[in-house]
């Protein structure tokens, strides 16, 4: 079966970002700002020159290359994904849609191609929320779901905000709220990303058109007690914050058994202050990641956490929890997973409906424009860790998906051939 995408062409982007990573042979690192992330923007963006895009990029780093179109005052349609990574995560997560977007310029380059309407691919910042916590930054910031004075207060481990960071990185922060699109300003939005779960594997199907994303939240819980000598204090006397932290973290798991099967908690990211093997610890910070399909499981799951937590406020220790993220379960685009089925069929390959227990920057910009979503397998469903891997033929097969939905949707069309001179 042929397709549109140049199997050689992706593999070489996919490898060619993958050499930006602060942990090389172990996975990819690749957090917003880092020398490896300016590196790895250096590399999109030659790479969207050389597909023929009018490459700029915006005042917190996303980056963007225009296809102009016929009609250059439509409003564009968006493809593309993230560009940062987890700690010692895959090649995959974020560059699939990011190449996706990249060699459809190149097809429509070579094809000769004229969208009536302009298409812009994009490469979006601190998805993950790796530096900063909370995660979906640089679509929120699009989307004007996240105000840019609120750069000045997120911080990294090292106490960073990422308005400084951003300063750093040689853009301005001030000048952050011109990066908010306005309403009606962006046409659609379409992603590809890996499933990142073991279905479209099993089922031995080609493609995933997501309807739903599940919803999800992001708690820090920090729990505060009193430092001592591990060797002079009596265990009666003591205010250890991780064995306060521990009674919490064992009861949280049973929480999201109580909201059903499909609702998951995990506490990924932990901190324990001041960390001597022989000093009762002082402050421990925990996150807490939930996720559900509904909101009504997702809010249940987040005021239950809250009440365990806040029970544990006794014996001298204080609890606390900071809310760094929401995001209720978002419907896709009904219209354009017509569309993506559509073009799917046409192209022969195997296709099914799919709800996303992944957030992915899909679910932001579905609040700006309609917007799509396109799964290609993952080994094994393993994602977030070095082994993650989506066969390059099958990359291939969601671009062609995303190339012939671009082309349908951008109202592409090949020039008339010019006039031959009469010999
Ligand atoms: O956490 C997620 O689901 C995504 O990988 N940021
Ligand atoms: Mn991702
Ligand atoms: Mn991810």
């Amino acid at each position: 079966m042929s397709g549109y995408a140049d199997v050689r062409r992706v593999r070489g982007l996919i490898e060619g970002l993958d050499r930006y990573t602060a942990t090389p042979g172990r996975g990819t690192t690749r957090l917003t700002y880092s020398p490896e992330f300016r590196a790895a923007r250096n590399f999109v963006a030659a790479e969207m020159t050389a597909a023929g895009l009018a490459v700029r990029e915006d005042a917190v780093g996303n980056i963007f290359g225009r296809i102009e179109g016929r009609d250059p005052d439509l409003a564009p349609i968006l493809v593309g994904s993230h560009l940062d990574s987890v700690p010692h995560g895959g090649r995959f997560d974020g560059p699939a849609g990011v190449v996706a977007g990249i060699e459809s310029a190149f097809l429509f380059r070579d094809l000769c191609l004229r969208p009536e309407r302009p298409i812009e691919v994009v490469a979006l910042i601190e998805e993950e929320g790796s530096r900063f916590g909370g995660g979906l930054l640089g679509s929120r910031l699009l989307a004007g779901q996240l105000d840019p004075a609120r750069l000045a207060d997120l911080r990294d481990a090292a106490g960073v905000s990422a308005a400084q960071a951003i300063a750093a990185y040689g853009l301005d922060p001030a000048e952050a709220r011109r990066a908010v699109l306005a309403p009606g300003s962006v046409h659609a939005f379409l992603e590809l990303h890996i499933e990142q779960g073991p279905v479209l594997e099993a089922e031995g199907r080609d493609i995933a058109i997501v309807e739903r994303i599940v919803g999800l939240a992001q708690l820090m819980v920090t729990v505060r007690g009193r430092a001592g000598h591990a060797g002079t204090t009596p265990m009666h006397a003591r205010r250890d914050a991780l064995v306060g932290a521990v009674l919490i973290l064992a009861q949280l798991p049973d929480l999201a058994r109580a909201v059903g099967s499909d609702a998951v908690l995990t506490v990924g990211k932990m901190e324990v202050l001041p960390g001597g093997a022989n000093v009762i610890p002082e402050m421990v910070s925990f996150t807490v990641d939930l996720r559900a399909p509904s909101e009504a499981q997702l809010t249940r799951l987040i005021a239950m956490t809250c009440e365990v937590v806040g029970a544990s406020s006794c014996n001298g220790l204080e609890c606390r929890i900071e809310h760094q993220l929401y995001v209720p379960p978002t419907p896709l685009s009904g219209r354009i997973c017509a569309i993506l089925t559509a073009e799917a069929e046409a192209l022969g390959l195997s296709h099914r409906i799919m709800v996303s227990g992944a957030g992915h920057d899909a679910m932001i910009l579905a609040g700006l424009a309609p917007t799509g979503l396109v799964f290609v397998p993952s080994r094994g469903g393993i994602s977030h860790a070095p082994e993650e891997w989506t066969d390059y033929i099958q990359l291939a097969r969601g671009i062609d998906v995303i190339f012939a939905t671009l082309r349908r949707m951008a109202g592409a069309t090949v020039p008339e051939p010019a006039g031959r001179l009469q010999s």
